[in-house]
């Protein structure tokens, strides 16, 4: 496995449509692999794979969190089938979006049909943490990054703030 670098914004890859995959292959696997290994590394609980430049409708997912007890979560062309009326507040982060933070409102549950793994269509009831992530990470498919949904003020401070994080900083 290695571990890929991610891509911040404002780079124009993450307004990507990413594409659905037609098979779950070993390619597939390998870059899934690669993927949970850049996730776990970064850390983070959530990736999509347009974080790693690649426009493929992949995210892997992790949001028990617990060195022990990992719980790792692939889901090839997900789909959310069924949103709950009722909402949830939580404090975002994107590793696309080193360092800021900002509370986004979404649905506190959803129902998410994808392949897994194996290639084996599933179904899955999300609540909570896995809820508000697996959406943050289908809206990273279709080019949607949680500043998006801020004022167009806040979401250019941001912008610039990474930026200017980013820049300069040497690539040993
Ligand atoms: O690591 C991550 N944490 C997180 C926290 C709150 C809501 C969403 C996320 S996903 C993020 C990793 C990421 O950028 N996935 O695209
Ligand atoms: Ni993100």
């Amino acid at each position: 496995m290695s571990k890929l670098p991610i891509i911040n914004v404002p780079d124009p890859l993450l307004k990507t449509i990413s594409d659905p995959v037609g098979q779950v292959d070993d390619d597939l696997r390998r870059l899934m692999d690669n993927m949970l290994e850049t996730m776990y590394g970064a850390p983070g609980i959530g990736l999509a794979a347009i974080q790693v430049a690649v426009p493929k409708r992949v995210i892997v997912l992790d949001t028990e969190g617990d060195e022990e007890t990992r719980k790792p979560l692939f889901l090839v062309n997900p789909e959310i089938t069924w949103s709950s009326e009722d909402v949830n507040v939580y404090n975002e982060g994107c590793l696309s979006v080193p360092e800021h933070y900002a509370e986004v409102e979404r649905p506190a549950a959803v129902k998410v049909r994808y392949l897994d793994y194996q290639g084996k269509a599933q179904e899955e009831l999300m609540e909570g943490l896995a809820a508000t992530c697996v959406q943050h990470e289908i809206d990273h498919l279709n080019g949607v990054v949680f500043i998006d949904y801020l004022s167009r003020l806040k979401r250019n401070m941001i912008i610039k703030k990474v930026q200017k994080a980013t820049k300069d900083v040497p690539i040993l």
